[in-house]
């Protein structure tokens, strides 16, 4: 596997991460993770825009820009022949003893990335999965995809020893999103999802999916709701850019719907399919 790290594309011996690094001590960066479907970066503009205004919002100047950054993940595509899988890229402020301050003389983010293979969840895409409700007690700033994941970590392992595959975040008495993915209800043909303010992760799949609702005629609504009318809505999902459009069949045990992926979501997973990029059949 080739990794890429501070202009270098090696292997895993030749990534030597320093002990103080800002990102080992304080998590003190930013990530993306984006999607390569048939040998190619989906939605790669909207990935690393994102990633450049994460690195803003926390005062961090990237070494690249994201015309390098495109180009140094199309070659990590190239250099470990992915086909279908993702890229994962970070941005760490940089290596200097441990300040919390940021420190006094500059010094350069670490950026290191990965592509690996990893094929479609297409089980639990056609099935659905289940949902547990957690208190989200994270930060204020939940529109930064920093690499601070602690409380999206300890939620998701929650979710897991109650047998679900993720948590649904809830503040304040309102569903804001998952650990990792954003979620959709469906109620009466329109879709609610919280709208993009500093508690959540404007996804990029959440944008997608807002632009098929478009496409479609699906009424789409950024509105909060609570859990109480979560469990009444007749469909959920959620979205992610690996889960891309992953029907939410139970809700803290309570089926949503008759429990089985709905038709709204159907639709969208099938409009979701047909855009991406799909092997071109030889004849
Ligand atoms: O492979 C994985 O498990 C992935 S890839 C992306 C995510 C998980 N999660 C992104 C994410 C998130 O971490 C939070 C807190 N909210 C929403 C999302 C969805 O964002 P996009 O659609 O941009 O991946």
């Amino acid at each position: 596997m080739i990794y890429f790290m501070n202009g270098q594309f090696t292997d895993q011996e030749g990534c030597t991460i320093s002990i103080d690094d800002r990102g080992y001590y304080f998590g003190d960066g930013v990530y993306e993770v984006v999607k390569v479907y048939n040998g190619e970066l989906y939605t790669a503009e909207e990935h690393f825009n994102r990633l450049v205004e994460s690195a803003e919002k926390v005062k961090m100047v990237l070494p690249y820009s994201k015309e390098e950054l495109i180009g140094i993940a199309s070659e990590l595509v190239k250099a470990n022949q992915i086909e279908t899988g993702h890229i994962y890229i970070q941005a760490t402020r940089g290596v200097s003893p441990r300040t919390h301050q940021f420190p006094e003389i500059p010094v350069t983010p670490v950026v290191t990335a990965y592509a690996i293979n990893n094929p479609r969840p297409l089980k639990n895409i056609e099935e659905g999965v289940r949902v547990k409700i957690v208190d989200d007690v994270r930060w204020l700033r939940c529109d930064i995809k920093s690499l601070n994941l602690l409380g999206n970590v300890l939620a998701k392992q929650e979710a897991f020893e109650a047998g679900c595959a993720e948590a649904l975040f809830v503040r304040d008495g309102i569903v804001m999103e998952g650990s990792s993915s954003n979620v959709f209800g469906i109620k009466n043909g329109t879709v609610y999802t919280h709208p993009a303010t500093n508690l959540i992760l404007n996804g990029i799949t959440r944008r997608v999916v807002m632009k098929l609702c478009e496409e479609l005629a699906i009424p789409f609504v950024e509105k909060e709701f609570t859990p109480i009318e979560a469990l009444s809505m007749d469909e959920f999902f959620l979205t992610s850019t690996t889960a891309e459009i992953t029907p939410i069949v139970s809700i803290d045990g309570h089926p949503i719907g008759n429990g089985q992926p709905g038709t709204v979501t159907k639709q969208l997973q099938e409009a979701f399919a047909r855009q991406i990029p799909v092997p071109v059949k030889a004849n």
